[in-house]
């Protein structure tokens, strides 16, 4: 899916102090991956090692495996969730991206509205990306040679750009939170996977997925991961970045509350009213606002009802794109 976004290709460097993302900025990348982040008051440069490659996905039954792709960062900054390559920083920072492609074919690495039209990375090969934070905002980044098709077998991951005038805010101005979660979506076909798997041709055109994921995981594992569960407190005001990595829309609804939608792909919505369901488009990246307004446990699940089932099968307790959001 193409995404409406301006090209933006700037690219400079400028020498800062240099932050090797979770060695010198563990506190940036503590358990709770992009749910944590103090504000610095200097820019920096931030690094990331990253590398694509397949490997093999246990599901959420303990049983079930699935050959996939990903990025994993190699330095062992995880999270969100199941997830092994994410990019925190705030506006101003250089972010250098080094990425080394495992896998058997050639690969583009995209972020949508940031970092677009580099030139592919043959197999076994390694490049170096070095950019400008843009300004803030939840984003995606992909590889995008053989675009929905890699977003389908996993490669994708999200990136979120803090202010950096001190707050804890969705953007410069914009609403401030008491804090935030990433809520990564994506969807697996595993006939598409297993054909990749074994070098067969696959058409997009057959795309149904059975397998759903927020952060890498399915009900009841977003109950107990720490950045995917959404634990609150009573009067907090909580971010939620949505970021749909996979390819099909989904009707995200809250049980227990009514949020607000701040902003559409970094840009904000001129009419904000409170809702219970949020639609993400693919490639979309919509960050909310939600009120803490009672105490309670409650789901928040997407409408689209395969989603919510493991391989179609309502096998309690084992389900999809359905996680908890608790207020006490
Ligand atoms: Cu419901």
């Amino acid at each position: 899916m193409k995404n409406n976004i301006n090209k933006n290709s700037e690219f400079s460097v400028t020498r800062r102090n240099i932050l090797k993302a979770g060695v010198a900025s563990s506190a940036l990348f503590s358990l709770a991956g992009l749910t944590v982040f103090s504000p610095r008051a200097n820019a920096a440069t931030v690094i990331y090692n990253f590398v694509a490659e397949t490997y093999t996905k246990t599901l959420v039954d303990g049983s079930t495996t699935i050959d996939a792709w990903r990025f994993r960062d190699t330095d062992g900054n995880t999270g969100p969730g199941d997830l092994l390559a994410s990019i925190i920083a705030q506006e101003g920072d250089t972010i250098i991206i080094n990425l080394t492609n495992n896998l058997d074919t050639d690969i583009k690495f995209d972020i949508p509205g940031v970092l677009e039209g580099q030139p592919s990375l043959s197999t076994g090969s390694s490049t170096t990306f070095n950019f400008n934070a843009p300004s803030a905002g939840s984003y995606l980044f992909r590889e995008n040679i053989v675009e929905e098709y890699s977003q389908a077998l996993g490669l994708m991951g999200p990136m979120v750009i803090m202010p950096n005038n001190g707050t804890q805010s969705l953007y410069a101005g914009g609403p401030t939170f008491d804090q935030q979660y990433t809520l990564l979506i994506n969807d697996f076909d595993d006939r598409m996977n297993a054909d990749v798997a074994s070098g067969v041709s696959y058409n997009l055109d057959n795309f149904e997925p059975n397998y759903y994921f927020v952060n890498g995981l399915s009900y009841p594992d977003t109950s107990t991961d720490p950045d995917t569960k959404v634990s609150m407190l009573l009067g907090e005001d909580v971010a939620i970045r949505f970021i749909n990595g996979g390819l099909l829309t989904h009707s995200m609804h809250f049980h227990g509350y009514h949020v607000r939608v701040v902003s559409r792909n970094r840009i904000p919505e001129t009419d904000i009213i409170d809702k219970d369901t949020v639609v993400i488009n693919p490639g979309e990246c919509v960050d909310i606002i939600l009120p803490v307004v009672q105490v309670g446990k409650f789901p928040l699940h997407t409408h689209y009802i395969p989603a919510v089932t493991f391989n179609g099968a309502y096998v309690n307790p084992v389900g999809g794109a359905l996680l908890i959001l608790e207020a006490s």
